[in-house]
């Protein structure tokens, strides 16, 4: 696990001068597919000046601003994160928690086909649960991001044998990383509760946004 502010706060603040790079007019689409390879080249090329806030490159590079943060900051939003080597430490973890079930998933354009650049695209679009959402890595990476006390974007870099637990009510968004793969354990109490509630102000008297703001950010 690493986690570290987003890049995208300085560069909404101040819209970055144009990169030259072989890869500076190439849609994000085609990009994207050109795998690990080509990231980090990615990571400079800025398609158009109008564009600079919206999008710069791709949600799978690492937008990494070099400002890290601790595992006792992400704590501070309510968001905990656990080491497990063995799945022994989920079980117990589980039973702690009242989650007696659960399931895996495969995030790759391999094992979900079609579906997968709609997918990624809708994990990425900033909501929050009424209940917390447990994921335990298994293999690959991704990254899931949560807004900083301050409404700035926090990135968790995770891998295998990463736990990480978002309370409910937190705003968040996940995205695979440059390599499009990642097998994740997800924990579940009864019915899984994922309804992603996207991010709108009709939210802010929602009881778990409120739940969430009241125990976090006041
Ligand atoms: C979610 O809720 O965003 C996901 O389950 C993403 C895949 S699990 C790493
Ligand atoms: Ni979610």
């Amino acid at each position: 696990m690493r986690a570290y502010y987003y890049d995208n706060v300085e560069v909404s603040q101040t819209p970055p001068a144009i990169t030259q790079s072989t890869t500076a007019n190439v849609a994000p689409s085609v990009q994207r597919h050109r795998g690990r390879a080509a990231a980090a080249a990615d990571v400079v090329a800025i398609p158009t000046p109008s564009k600079a806030t919206a999008s710069i490159g791709d949600q799978r590079l690492p937008h990494d601003s070099g400002r890290d943060l601790a595992a006792a900051d992400l704590e501070k939003l309510g968001v905990l994160y656990y080491r497990l080597p063995d799945v022994s430490g989920v079980d117990e973890l589980a039973s702690q928690r009242g989650y007696r079930n659960r399931d895996e998933i495969t995030v790759s354009p391999e094992k979900m086909g079609a579906v997968y650049e709609d997918k990624v695209k809708s994990f990425f679009h900033e909501h929050l649960h009424e209940d917390e959402e447990i994921r335990y890595i298994r293999d690959g990476r991704g990254y899931f991001d949560v807004r900083s006390k301050g409404d700035d974007w926090v990135r968790i870099q995770l891998e295998k044998d990463d736990l990480i637990i978002l309370p409910a009510g937190i705003y968040h968004r996940f995205t695979t990383d440059a390599d499009n793969y990642i097998q994740a354990m997800r924990l579940f109490k009864d019915e899984p509760k994922w309804t992603p509630l996207n991010r709108a102000p009709e939210l802010d008297s929602n009881e778990h946004r409120q739940g969430y703001v009241s125990q976090f950010l006041k």
